[in-house]
């Protein structure tokens, strides 16, 4: 069986497509996950959003048991939760911290990320593209694991 990668998604990003255009683009979270799973092939995903910070440590503790790797782009969360830090830590595959924007070219605000004290690799300002992006890197992450990766 092969196992999932997890695309989990933090707060205000069920708002894609209306949120902030400049900034975000006009893809809606939806149109993000088609890209991934097409990205995927015929690898499993499981993709998910919340606004809730307990609810993101549940799928991250799911995927520590069922998951592969997992892409996460935590949002504002990204820069405050070290329970979510603490559960990624746990996790034994790779891990991708995934931002729309650069936030490194942002307010002082976005340029201390946690999760980037854990994460394999990142991805920031490719715009949604980024998205599947990552998945192809993910993949390659897991084949370089040895990671069974379907033909
Ligand atoms: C998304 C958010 O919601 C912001 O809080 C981050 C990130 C940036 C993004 O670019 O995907 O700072």
């Amino acid at each position: 069986m092969t196992k999932p990668i997890y695309v989990l998604n933090g707060p205000n990003l069920n708002r894609l497509g209306k949120r902030e255009p400049k900034i975000y683009g006009t893809t809606t979270l939806a149109e993000v996950e088609a890209m991934c799973r097409k990205a995927a092939g015929s690898h499993p995903v499981v993709f998910r959003q919340s606004n809730a910070e307990f609810e993101i440590i549940g799928w991250i503790h799911e995927a520590i048991d069922d998951g592969a790797g997992i892409i996460i782009n935590p949002a504002g969360l990204t820069f405050t939760s070290i329970p979510i830090l603490d559960a990624l830590k746990m996790f034994p595959g790779p891990i991708i911290e995934l931002h729309i924007s650069n936030i490194h070219r942002r307010e002082e605000i976005y340029h201390h990320s946690l999760v980037s004290k854990i994460a394999t690799t990142i991805i920031a300002g490719a715009g949604a593209r980024g998205y599947p992006l990552a998945v192809t890197a993910m993949l390659g992450l897991l084949a370089d694991a040895g990671e069974r990766i379907p033909a």
